[in-house]
């Protein structure tokens, strides 16, 4: 397999090559991309170093498949160029999820969508993944009637410069390059990437609409506050789900504890639940705090903690990978 990595130089794209590499991908040739400053450094794979290239000698080589994690407006402009000469791109941007030609695939949940004739394939935005992978099973037996999320934002989802800037502040080094309107360390941001004019960020808007897309289903309701917070490991979210039909909790317990890809984590006596610090690196969704909502029927308060890097880009855009090359849908 001729695999591209595209924002090869980036933290996503740093983790991507090592799923890569741990998920053993059939990759016969890599090549790596980044952008024109970066072109001829090294980036490092498996036991070897491999040359970085540029947009343009990445697309005549014609990967079989070309993984970005470039931003939305480097994939609007070269994944349709990479589609052209037969390539399967799957990108992590926000350029093409809600793009109603485009599939935004989580594989546990809706791989089976795929088909032959989709070459940009989207990638869910790492909060919805995590999210749609509890969803997923559980509005299929109970019927999701409404959902509210609170989030608890890992800075790595902003990037390098965000994760220096707390280390800068943990240490007193001010000198550093400030990512957010307000100092993180010590504090929690309810401000994940832009307002829009309904006062939601445009991250909120993103974890109200893509699950929809994903579970193929538009019957429910689903309200969001997004949260940066001062952790390096994962996102956590807080999650209110009311159903259309009862639910027993044991059942709940099992149904996500059979779910590929989810572990429940949930024995308050010992103090057992998910933490990010303790889950990063970490590829499967976790489910802990898993209680009745008192106050109303039918609804179920839980936890979810997955690491944002990998499940929540990387790994899950690698299992994107896995899935089209077992399934025969390249080339
Ligand atoms: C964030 N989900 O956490 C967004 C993008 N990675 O900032």
């Amino acid at each position: 397999m001729k695999v591209a990595v595209v924002g090869s130089t980036g933290m996503v794209g740093q983790v991507m090559l090592k799923v890569l590499e741990e998920r053993n991908f059939p990759v016969t040739e890599l090549i790596p991309v980044a952008s024109e400053k970066s072109v001829g450094k090294k980036v490092k794979y498996k036991q070897d170093e491999f040359t970085i290239v540029s947009m343009k000698d990445a697309i005549a080589a014609k990967p079989d498949i070309a993984i970005f994690s470039a931003g939305g407006s480097t994939s609007l402009e070269f994944a349709p160029l990479f589609a052209e000469v037969g390539t399967t791109v799957i990108d992590n941007s926000s350029a093409w999820r809600m793009d109603p030609t485009k599939k935004l695939v989580v594989p546990e949940i809706n791989a089976d969508v795929l088909t032959k004739e989709d070459k940009i394939i989207a990638n869910p935005n790492c909060s919805t993944i995590q999210l749609v992978m509890v969803l997923g099973p559980l509005n299929k037996k109970y019927d999701l009637k409404r959902v509210i999320v609170s989030t608890y934002q890992s800075v790595t989802g902003t990037g390098k410069a965000a994760v220096d800037q707390l280390n800068g502040e943990i240490n007193g080094d001010d000198s550093v390059v400030k990512v957010y309107p307000y100092q993180i360390f010590k504090n929690a941001l309810p401000h994940c990437d832009v307002f829009a004019d309904d006062d939601y960020t445009k991250e909120e808007i993103k974890l109200m609409k893509e699950p929809k897309k994903i579970l193929g289903d538009d019957t429910f309701n689903l309200t969001a506050t997004a949260v940066r917070v001062p952790v390096q490991g994962g996102h956590s979210e807080s999650v209110n789900i009311e159903f259309e039909n009862e639910f027993d909790l044991d059942e709940v317990r099992k149904i996500l504890s059979e779910t590929p890809g989810v572990i429940v984590m949930d024995n308050v006596k010992n103090n057992e639940y998910p933490m990010p610090l303790y889950l990063e690196g970490k590829d499967e969704v976790y489910v802990g705090r898993i209680r009745r909502d008192l106050s109303q029927p039918k609804t179920l308060n839980l936890w979810i903690v997955a690491d944002n890097l990998r499940k929540g880009a990387a790994t899950n855009a690698v299992q994107i990978a896995e899935y089209v090359v077992k399934n025969n849908l390249i080339g």
